[in-house]
């Protein structure tokens, strides 16, 4: 990890075209760390002060701050940024601290927060608290409850947190365009009390989505609904890492949604309840028993459960368009279509031509197919069973025994049980 003053040294500071007055108004600022790396960094346990249980961010990272005269300090920039999307393929996008969507903001319940947040953007921002009870010019409404951040300027937001939950942040100017190229960030409120609402393992999220053509890095921000890149965490399939689960925990796992549709979020192996939304806690009599969440736009979601089933289990979207990379919608459905010597005539034209759906498009997930560079295979990802045909917004929830506390790499595949994987009939059962 750098930090920003590392960045802004020397030759930076003169490439920014900085003046004495640019030096003055960066004085006092806390350190703005930014991450180069997609992966899921580990938690970032708090050094001092209150103890809370921190949450993981799924191929993201916590946000380090400063304690000031009783503030708890942070330094958000809103930048451009390169983010991976998946192995063989990187967007041009705007976040924070160098990753879409930014750091992850941890505080504790009573604390009071003072957020900087430098505008390195070629245009105006400011920053929305989504959820967080606050003083109404805190709220980050450009032009409504405050000026616009204008491009080079910091802007300071203060506010204390009175109650704890599940939060997130991104921009109220140019909202469109903001959103579309991949600004916002999660903000966790943990309880004054760690015996409340404590879980084992606490993972974090946001679903989002962009539109990028094959071959090109930038989304097209106008899109509405046509979006060819379902993603969470600015990542989609196989590039979302798997959530990693000791036997036994108690697992809590928060979205939030900042697309422009509803996601069904789907995970195999348990039912769970939804304890939390971005409005506050969910008491436990009112919860009820569920498979799939949906998470409307705008919203967010905590699910819980006691993690007992061992296993590699399914965690995706349930719409089956979100698990899917970029593919063409104007593409005929030829399933039942007899196409026997059409190819040939037609390659007789256009020598690439390949014949496809058929029998459906499962082969799609096993075709070396030549793409554009810089995009990603509709279809994809190898499990230990062979081709998995998927993408955009799934991946694991890996289960196992005798993981250590805070170890969140991946286990690798599950190592069935003998006698306990569906088998080809052979005329007689196995047991
Ligand atoms: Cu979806």
């Amino acid at each position: 990890m750098q930090t920003r003053r590392q960045i802004l040294g020397g030759a930076g500071l003169a490439a920014l075209g900085a003046t004495m007055v640019a030096r003055s108004a960066l004085a006092n600022l806390p350190e703005a760390a930014t991450q180069s790396a997609a992966a899921t960094q580990p938690p970032l346990a708090p050094r001092d002060g209150r103890a809370y249980n921190p949450v993981v961010t799924l191929n993201g990272w916590t946000l380090p701050w400063r304690m000031r005269e009783g503030w708890k300090e942070f330094h958000l920039v809103a930048e451009p940024v390169v983010r991976e999307i998946a192995p063989g393929m990187k967007a041009n996008l705007w976040g924070y601290n160098g990753q879409s969507p930014g750091p992850t903001i941890e505080a504790i319940e009573g604390e009071r927060v003072r957020i900087f947040v430098t505008n390195r953007l070629p245009e105006h921002t400011t920053i929305h608290w989504h959820g967080i009870l606050l003083p109404c010019g805190m709220d980050g409404v450009g032009g409504l409850t405050q000026p616009q951040i204008p491009p080079g300027k910091t802007y300071v937001y203060e506010f204390p947190l009175t109650k704890s939950g599940t939060f997130m942040y991104h921009p109220h100017a140019d909202e469109m365009v903001q959103m579309a190229m991949g600004m916002h960030g999660f903000f966790v409120v943990h309880p004054r009390d760690p015996a409340r609402h404590r879980v084992d393992r606490d993972f974090v999220f946001l679903v989002n989505a962009f539109d990028i053509e094959p071959g090109s890095m930038t989304p097209r921000v106008n899109t509405m609904l046509d979006f060819n890149l379902w993603t969470w965490n600015s990542r989609a399939f196989p590039g979302i890492d798997s959530l990693a689960v000791r036997q036994g925990d108690r697992v809590r796992i928060r979205m939030g949604n900042l697309t422009m549709t509803n996601h069904p979020i789907h995970l195999h192996g348990y039912d769970f309840r939804v304890s939390g939304t971005d409005g506050g806690w969910v008491a436990p009599q009112a919860q009820w028993p569920e498979v799939t969440v949906d998470l409307p736009v705008g919203s967010m979601r905590c699910i819980e459960f006691t993690a007992d089933a061992p296993g590699d289990w399914a965690f995706h979207c349930h719409k089956s368009h979100h698990t899917m990379n970029p593919m063409g919608h104007a593409v005929p459905t030829l399933i039942g279509v007899d196409h026997k010597g059409v190819g040939e005539r037609i390659a007789r034209l256009i020598p690439d031509y390949m014949v496809m759906g058929e029998r459906g498009m499962a082969e799609m997930g096993e075709m070396e197919m030549e793409l554009p560079p810089n995009t990603l295979p509709m279809m994809t990802g190898q499990g230990p069973f062979g081709a998995l045909e998927m993408g955009g917004m799934f991946t694991v929830v890996k289960v196992r025994a005798g993981l250590a506390r805070g170890d969140y790499r991946d286990p690798g595949w599950y190592a069935h049980p003998p006698g306990t994987v569906a088998y080809e009939w052979k005329g007689e059962s196995r047991s």
